[in-house]
């Protein structure tokens, strides 16, 4: 690719927007270039994830009960240890670890964040080479900065995060991040080796024509979930659902179209995690002009009681959410959404 001079990198776009705000400190622009470098590094195993020594499934299970891919315990080590090595990030949760890991050192006590990932959601579609990806959400702390994190930095509701991203490492490798100031994609360029910003203000459509949603579980949506899809049906919508969310999730934003992971007879909570799949992209959507909720409450006003619960989770464009609304509350919206799902930006 011919590179154009005036692309920005991720690196000389986050020092673009620090000059912006000359009181920022450069902690979280320093933080999303750390994220950044990881990501780069998880690109260069997964996408030789078929030829490299890294066998698919690992024998041991996460606190889902999921069978730990090799390439998740690599790629959640990528991220810790760029996070951990950095100076902006106190802590982490991730789907890999049951408890928080505190990085209880002088200049990580410092900081002012910390951060929660999925490292690698979608990994059991590793072997068939299908899009997957990592997820992450960033914290201001609440405990006081220069002593160790604390469970109560991480269990904030969604509304809190001060930036939240997906890494998508698909045809090409995205890395897109939402502050409350927007959300931009940038496309790594492996010739240069360097992420490169190619979406520019992303905005997720008020409308969209497909629907996203394992119809192989059918039978245990609820009633109301059931009409929607039919009334989706009818619509003419296309029904497209890949099994890795930030593949899904990656689509919607781009085309539009709505998401769903509803509760099940076999999950009656959903299964997408709060933290770090649900919240992630609530954030990201909301400040792309979508809209996120659980069915009883917008995803990122949900106080969380525990690092791993999960949620059912409806997701996308504000027009197509709007409408699931009705089916989920005939008697009335304003029962259950007091304020429209805006983000104060
Ligand atoms: P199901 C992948 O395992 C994942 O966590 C998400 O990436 C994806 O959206 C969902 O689960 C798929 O779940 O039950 O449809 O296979």
């Amino acid at each position: 690719m011919s590179h154009n001079q005036n692309i920005l990198t991720l690196d000389e776009f986050t020092i673009q927007q620090l000059r912006m705000f000359p009181k920022a400190t450069g902690e979280l622009s320093t933080l999303l270039r750390d994220i950044g470098l990881a990501a780069k590094r998880i690109y260069a195993e997964v996408n030789k994830s078929g030829l490299a020594n890294i066998p698919g499934a690992t024998d041991t299970k996460n606190v889902h009960s999921e069978q730990v891919q090799a390439l998740d315990v690599f790629a959640h080590n990528q991220l810790k240890g760029v996070l951990k090595n950095g100076l902006s990030c106190a802590g982490i949760a991730s789907e890999e670890m049951e408890n928080i890991e505190v990085f209880d050192d002088a200049a990580n006590n410092k900081s002012k964040y910390v951060v929660m990932f999925d490292p690698l959601d979608g990994s059991s579609n590793i072997d068939t080479n299908i899009s997957i990806g990592t997820i992450f959400g960033v914290y201001r702390r609440i405990s006081e900065t220069g002593t160790p994190c604390t469970m109560e930095d991480f269990l904030q509701p969604g509304n809190k995060q001060v930036a939240a991203g997906y890494i998508i490492y698909g045809s090409s490798t995205m890395l897109v991040y939402a502050t409350r100031r927007g959300v931009n994609g940038f496309t790594l360029d492996p010739s240069i080796g360097e992420f490169c910003l190619s979406h520019p203000n992303m905005q997720c459509p008020t409308n969209g024509d497909s629907y996203s949603v394992n119809q192989g579980y059918w039978y245990q949506y609820e009633r109301e979930i059931q009409l929607f899809i039919t009334h989706c049906q009818e619509k003419g919508m296309s029904q497209r659902y890949v099994g890795s969310m930030v593949a899904d999730m990656h689509r919607t934003l781009l085309k539009g179209g709505i998401f769903l992971y509803p509760a099940t007879y076999r999950k009656p909570s959903g299964k997408l995690r709060l933290m770090y799949e649900c919240n992630p992209f609530a954030f990201i959507i909301q400040v792309a002009g979508g809209e996120a909720i659980s069915g009883t409450a917008k995803i990122i006003d949900i106080v969380p009681e525990c690092l791993h619960q999960v949620s059912p989770v409806f997701i996308g464009s504000k027009m197509l959410v709007g409408e699931l609304k009705k089916y989920l509350h005939p008697g009335g919206l304003h029962k259950v959404y007091s304020n429209p799902a805006e983000i104060e930006i």
